[in-house]
């Protein structure tokens, strides 16, 4: 039986009726994405129509689920409010602490005994709490998500940006900081800008060496890392419908790539047999029940420009495979120009490490697929030129993987398994001679693809593809060999070509496992005690945040400008520094590492104004905090963009950080910085970024008549005594005013209490 069949049961006898009062009011036809917006609202059955890229709206998720890294600051903070158990159904996910090392078995014991305390804390706050508990090997996060929670129609939030992911199995599921989730786990609505409505439109079908990975490789490059912004992405058409449901996950899961919401899907028979394949046949049998309500009402497919308000078409039978990046995953190109591509950027061609695996692209059909090629290698005598391994996205599926054989075909291509986690997509992979920092390509099945992510090292060209086009080039050992065209020399000197990948949706023996990794709650929490050691250097419980002063503030230091691409993996890094996600202090030594400074191009090298040396820029901003300054920081467009982190929010909130003024943010970032009581503020006029010089002092003014709508004012005093005056916009409304005021949102629940 499914986890939580009560809820599901209740979410949909509650889905005609409000989906009937939402079409009435709105009196036209409805797309999937509103129908489950329109069910999902705190208030029931609407009583007024939203407007889509404006109205701020309150809904009550069905679900929220955490990952290691980011529940440990979430559950601080529902520590904080007080409450006895969550008032929706929550899982935690230990997924992001486990190193890739030497392989899984050795590398998940070593995590075990490094993180133990904070697996422990978790482990007893789920307890506690009534949370579902899933232990390091289990697997990571959306994978387990969509093998047990995820359902047709539901709403979820999750801290991690690829929570929609579970838009393969045709829900909205949206990833937001931990503040957000707490605030739903303590019973509280959860606010969400109505988002705009981008139609992607699937003809055709996907044959040969083209894959769903492809579809999203295609959109991100269509639609760019910016793209998605404040928009829901609904899939539809027999391309669509034509497709596995994890391929869909696929798809939905790198939306976050391009900075969407959340993506989703109709539900479909392929969603049937997903959800029978995976135990959940009462779950089928309850969507059969509401299928009309599942998908958009037909009008909004057959003329989806009078319903969306952008649309795209794609033809499945056309699409070429592609390969994305380096350095971003919205660099698009197909493997037919790669040649071409590569040589005149000067990437290195050489492929050093090919990896599949992660919350992307873990399925038991990308497996097979990779598989069946590289079964390959042996049937026609060639040999694997780059390193290969594998993170299995969860332990049902490497244990299905293992028994149908596919493993041991790896093994022979000589394949590292790791542990079912993220790992090297996180950076928590130690590659041997990645300190040395040399120019070298690798390509992976993951997702992202920023500078320095996967392996510490900011001179990796990380290319990001499918897993047959990442096990096709891994095998070849070259960037630029198009597997669909090009053939390759075998051990006896012959020109051989790989056959297409073939592979199978879904098991034909069954999924099958023997200890999935699951922990219950305690039926009754009250007795279980949470500790954390005073002295620890993991945890730390929080402090509340100082209210505002009450008047405007004077003086601010800039602390950086940064340049270009900022995203939170620069603001508050991964890899090395995942230990101390649950300890605010010492993570903040990491804040802002990674961004370039505008004023000298280096990371982690900024001016302290109070002696006009260069130091590092915790380090500044920690001089700052000491002689009780604060500061702002300056930045570029999408700012934020990747994670959802919120220690990149917390850090500079802990640090004395005042405002961020950047000519444009990343939707989860802007909403994390809001929750933690910072100023997110946008440049009026995006020129104005240019004022900015580095020896800059900076008075905010507007904010004893902070209102929505009303710019505030910036005085910025340079250096020669010039002062220039500019307008800041913000999109705070009224109830998040007030987070500002009460010094961060929690301050706000713990009052309530
Ligand atoms: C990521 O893929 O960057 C992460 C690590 O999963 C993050 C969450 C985090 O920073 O902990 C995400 O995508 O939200
Ligand atoms: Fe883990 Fe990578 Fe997926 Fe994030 S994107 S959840 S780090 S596997």
């Amino acid at each position: 039986m499914a986890f939580d069949i009560e809820m599901i049961k209740k979410v949909y006898e509650n889905m005609p009726s409000r989906i009937e009062a939402a079409r009435k009011l709105i009196g036209k036809p409805l797309t999937l994405t509103e129908k489950i917006l329109y069910s999902h609202l705190t208030e029931g059955n609407t009583s007024s129509i939203y407007e889509r890229g404006n109205s701020y709206v309150d809904f009550a998720p069905d679900r929220v689920a955490m990952q290691d890294a980011t529940a440990q600051m979430a559950l601080l903070q529902f520590m904080q409010a007080g409450r006895p158990k969550v008032a929706v159904p929550s899982t935690v996910h230990c997924d992001h602490l486990i190193n890739a090392k030497i392989e899984a078995k050795q590398d998940l014991a070593f995590a075990n005994e490094e993180s133990k305390e904070v697996f422990d804390f978790l482990s007893s706050v789920s307890n506690k709490y009534g949370i579902g508990f899933w232990k390091p090997g289990a697997g990571i996060i959306h994978q387990v998500v969509l093998e047990n929670y995820a359902f047709p129609g539901g709403m979820m939030i999750g801290t991690d940006s690829h929570t929609v992911n579970a838009g393969g199995l045709g829900m909205l599921a949206i990833g937001v900081g931990g503040a957000d989730a707490c605030d739903v786990m303590a019973g509280l609505p959860w606010e969400l800008k109505f988002p705009k409505l981008i139609g992607v439109k699937l003809t055709g079908k996907l044959s040969g060496w083209a894959s769903p990975k492809d579809v999203i490789l295609k959109v991100a490059g269509i639609l760019t890392v910016k793209g998605g912004t404040g928009a829901i992405v609904e899939y539809f058409g027999e391309g669509a419908t034509n497709m596995s449901c994890t391929g869909k996950g696929t798809i939905c899961n790198m939306g976050a790539e391009i900075g969407a919401t959340t993506s989703t899907f109709g539900y479909d028979d392929s969603m049937e047999r997903y959800l029978r394949a995976t135990g959940r046949a009462d779950v089928a049998d309850l969507a059969n029940g509401v299928r009309e309500h599942l998908t958009a009402d037909a009008e909004c497919y057959a003329n989806p420009e009078l319903y969306f308000d952008q649309v795209i078409e794609l033809n499945l039978s056309e699409l070429e495979p592609h390969i994305n990046g380096p350095f971003t995953p919205d660099l698009a190109t197909p493997i037919s120009k790669m040649k071409e591509v590569a040589a005149a950027h000067g990437w290195p061609t050489n492929i050093e490490v090919g990896l599949i695996g992660s919350c992307t692209n873990s399925s038991y059909e990308d497996i097979s697929r990779a598989a069946s090629l590289a079964k390959q290698v042996a049937d026609k005598n060639l040999k694997t030129k780059a390193e290969f391994t594998i993170t299995p996205g969860s332990e049902q599926v490497r244990y299905t993987i293992e028994r149908d054989g596919f493993i041991d075909t790896f093994h022979k291509i000589g394949a590292t398994v790791f542990a079912n986690a993220c790992g090297p997509c996180i950076g928590m992979w130690t590659r041997m001679g990645a300190e040395k920092k040399e120019k070298n390509s690798i390509i992976h099945s993951f997702n992202r693809n920023f500078a320095a992510r996967q392996d510490g090292n900011p001179n990796t060209h990380a290319f990001v593809a499918s897993p047959e086009i990442t096990t096709a080039i891994a095998i070849s050992g070259r960037l630029d060999f198009n597997p669909l065209t090009d053939t390759l020399t075998n051990e006896n000197g012959e020109q051989v070509k790989l056959d297409e990948p073939t592979g199978m949706e879904l098991p034909s023996k069954g999924f099958a496992v023997e200890d999935a990794g699951y922990q219950a709650p305690a039926a009754d929490g009250s007795g279980v005690q949470v500790n954390v050691s005073p002295t620890s250097s993991r945890l730390q419980l929080l402090d509340p945040f100082a209210a505002w002063e009450g008047k405007d503030l004077m003086g601010l230091r800039l602390l950086i400008k940064a340049k270009g691409k900022c995203t939170t993996d620069h603001i508050s890094m991964a890899g090395p520094w995942l230990k101390f996600r649950g300890h605010l202090d010492n993570i903040s030594n990491n804040m802002l590492i990674g961004a370039i400074n505008a004023f000298n191009d280096k990371a982690n090298s900024v001016k302290n104004q109070l002696n006009g040396t260069y130091d590092e820029v915790p380090k500044v901003q920690r001089m700052y905090k000491a002689a009780g300054e604060y500061s702002i920081v300056v930045g570029e467009e999408n700012y934020g963009e990747g994670s959802s982190r919120e220690h990149a929010a917390m850090e500079p909130r802990h640090l004395g950080v005042r405002a961020v003024l950047v000519k444009s943010f990343a939707r989860i970032h802007e909403t994390n910085l809001k929750k933690q009581g910072m100023l997110a503020l946008t440049f009026a006029n995006k020129e104005d970024y240019d004022l900015i010089q580095e020896d800059d002092k900076f008075n905010l003014l507007g904010l004893t008549d902070f209102k929505p709508g009303k710019a505030l004012r910036l005085v910025i005093n340079h250096k020669n005594g010039t002062t220039d005056t500019i307008n800041c916009n913000h999109t705070y409304n009224e109830q998040q005013i007030e987070w500002f005021r009460a010094g961060g949102a929690l301050n706000i629940i713990r009052k309530s209490i």
